[in-house]
């Protein structure tokens, strides 16, 4: 029986477990990145680890998405990461180098190789046919010490691209669709794979901006092949030699399999607040806008920009609209320097910021009150640009540039003709702004600087024989990490610092719950469905971990969440019954005794509802590693304990 491509790399990379879905595997990782809003916490904990220098072959550190230095926090934090990059063996991105996932594909990616970045965008990479995922920071930490990285073997949808896409109409469209089909629960547990002939139809930052955003399907990371249009954009990066073909058996068998015909996609947005309330343009209409931000890591390659600046040149942003443009690395904004594109921009009235996350992380670029703002990138969640009305539609950089100048949603194939846009045969190449690491003869003498806002991270305890605690909070379905712990520009600088950080969990949810989790000493959180889902920060385990948080029973997990709350050693529990998440009140006390037997190997545990005098089945979807994990009180103590 033929394999996947998603299968090959994992087979090749396999260290433990039986290559069968929904089973636990471990594999050996290649590569390693992070960025500065999980990093901090990342190198604290790759520090405690004691491994003097990575055990990867390259792992680099990134400055993107902390650059609004409005206090000495975030400066602090770059400072810390790169003294700590210096001794340790890491590439360090400084900031202006660009965003992670961009900057990644162009200069270190290569096809065939494991990556686990600290952030759930990281699966970009499986445009250029790598296995690259998001995971918590911690399990970068073990990852850049030569420990294994653990998944669920995953299921292995079938995406056949047939056609090609008309003028106009772009890859976000594609993966708009695809969102639109599956959903954000869709991808949970499962790699998308995509194939056929429209595959080679589509340049490689198209297939970028695809794998990028199958984050917001809950997928484990999605790949296409790696081919001669591979070769061409390595070549192009003068990386020709990191080039392998790659691509999936003749008879590989998948386990689902979908179709999209990319000639029958017609421009979509994706509606508040959900990267799955997916609608034509033409169903929306002609909707008034006050602001349109192009950039973040899922369009802002040059392809994108280029596209842009063709469509601004020579006109004028509209009156009612803000328009402002972030391109994704600094090899990007200095080709639209040199070839006049930038210009073009700036003369329509663009406002240009650095080449980071920005306002897709919340960084400034807030929009007016209750205002409509057409973006480039990839999670439209509620509150997370920072103003909590602002009605956020995802779209496609064609889109976006169109709309700024008519100041209403626009269909871009109103522009007429498209011209043929294409990637230089040669970008330009100039990595000065990535400090290699010291040699190892020289790092003893390496200080690693720490700023007064760098707070160790919290220990977490041994777990207990009993939990009997109250139930701190009750949410709903789809609660993101978004809710959990907020990101922007007020927030993100307390990144290193846990017990400060912690007074904003879940704030957007309920103020009043961080006092309330605080008091209650030790507690339980109550969910829905799809519960953690979009980033990979820690923060939203550890602040909750901080909290006295005990376990979280919720309707189902996401999976990168799910794995940083085992990390941190708190029990993620799923409702045998759904029905019995209604019976439950926020503050009934919950029971649950003979912990320690039962984590063992118990697939169900009964809870006790002490308040309302019921008992319920919860059930416990762990690996035996895992088990042991939450037994130790989190990954860290767990690798204490058993060296592993
Ligand atoms: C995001 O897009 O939400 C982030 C900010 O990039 C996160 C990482 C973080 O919270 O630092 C992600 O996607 O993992
Ligand atoms: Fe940065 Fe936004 Fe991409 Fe996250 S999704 S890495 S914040 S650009």
């Amino acid at each position: 029986m033929g394999l996947t491509l998603a299968q090959k790399i994992l087979k090749e990379h396999l260290v433990s477990g039986e290559m069968v879905p929904g089973k636990e595997i471990g594999i050996k990782i290649d590569q390693t990145l992070t960025q500065d809003a999980t990093g901090t916490m990342a190198y604290l904990e790759f520090e405690a680890m004691g491994v003097p220098r990575v055990k990867t072959e390259k792992s680099v550190a990134y400055i993107d998405h902390n650059t609004l230095q409005s206090g000495f926090e975030n400066a602090d934090d770059h400072r810390f990461i790169g003294s700590v990059c210096k001794k340790h063996g890491i590439y360090f991105s400084r900031p202006g180098n660009g965003i992670c996932h961009q900057v990644h594909l162009e200069r270190f990616g290569k096809p065939g190789k494991t990556l686990i970045g600290s952030d759930s965008h990281t699966p970009t990479g499986g445009g250029i046919g790598m296995i690259a995922i998001g995971a918590g920071g911690m399990d970068v930490a073990v990852a850049m010490g030569g420990g294994t990285y653990y998944i669920t073997c995953p299921k292995i949808v079938k995406v056949e691209l047939t056609g090609k896409l008309s003028p106009w109409v772009a890859a976000k469209d594609v993966i708009l669709e695809v969102l639109r089909r599956l959903t954000v629960k869709g991808g949970v547990g499962k790699i998308i794979e995509y194939t056929g002939e429209g595959v080679t139809t589509l340049s490689v930052p198209e297939r970028a901006t695809i794998t990028n955003m199958g984050a917001e399907l809950g997928a484990t990371t999605s790949i296409f092949p790696s081919d001669e249009t591979t070769r061409e954009f390595l070549k192009a990066q003068e990386r020709e030699a990191d080039f392998t073909p790659l691509s999936a058996d003749p008879d590989a068998v998948y386990d689902e399999e979908i179709t999209i015909n990319l000639s029958e996609l017609v421009p979509l947005a994706a509606c508040p607040h959900s990267p799955d309330n997916v609608k034509s343009v033409a169903e929306i209409g002609n909707m008034k806008i006050d602001q349109v931000c192009i950039g973040s890591c899922t369009n802002s390659s040059l392809l994108d920009m280029l596209k842009v600046a063709y469509i601004l040149k020579g006109k004028t942003v509209h009156p009612d609209v803000s328009l402002s443009i972030a391109p994704g690395s600094k090899q990007v904004l200095n080709m639209l320097a040199a070839c006049g594109a930038l210009s073009d921009m700036i003369d329509a009235g663009a406002r240009i910021l650095e080449s980071a996350c920005g306002p897709c992380i919340g960084m400034g670029q807030s929009p007016n009150s209750g205002g409509i703002s057409l973006r480039t990138f990839n999670r439209n969640f509620e509150g997370r640009s920072g103003t909590k009305d602002g009605q956020i539609y995802l779209v496609s950089p064609e889109l976006a540039a169109a709309s700024a100048l008519t100041g209403v949603l626009t269909d871009p194939r109103t522009l007429g003709d498209m011209p043929k846009f294409e990637l230089p045969e040669v970008f330009t190449i100039n990595d000065n702004m990535v400090v290699p690491p010291v040699p190892e003869e020289e790092m003893d003498s390496v200080e690693v600087l720490r700023g007064p806002n760098i707070k160790p991270f919290p220990v977490s305890e041994a777990m207990a024989d009993e939990i009997d605690a109250k139930c701190s909070l009750k949410v709903g379905d789809n609660i993101t990490t978004d809710h959990i712990m907020p990101a922007g520009a007020k927030i993100l600088p307390l990144r290193s610092n846990i017990p400060k950080i912690s007074e904003y969990c879940f704030a957007v949810c309920d103020e009043k719950f961080h006092d309330r989790a605080l008091e209650l000493g030790k507690s339980i959180i109550v969910g829905g469905s799809n519960y953690g889902q979009g980033s990979s920060r820690e923060h939203a385990a550890l602040a909750p971990l901080y909290l006295g948080i005990k376990a979280v029973i919720v309707k189902s997990f996401a999976r990168i969440h799910m794995a940083n709350l085992i990390n941190a050693g708190i029990i993620p529990m799923t409702f045998a019954n759904e029905a019995d998440y209604d019976r439950i009140d926020q503050l009934d006390e919950l029971k649950i005794t003979n912990l320690k037997a039962l984590i063992a190997d118990a697939t169900e545990i009964t809870v006790t509802n002490v308040t309302k005098g019921f008992d319920f089945t919860v059930k416990l979807d762990l690996s035996e590693r895992q088990r042991d994990m939450i037994k130790a009180g989190g990954l860290l103590n767990y690798t204490k304990e058993t060296g592993k």
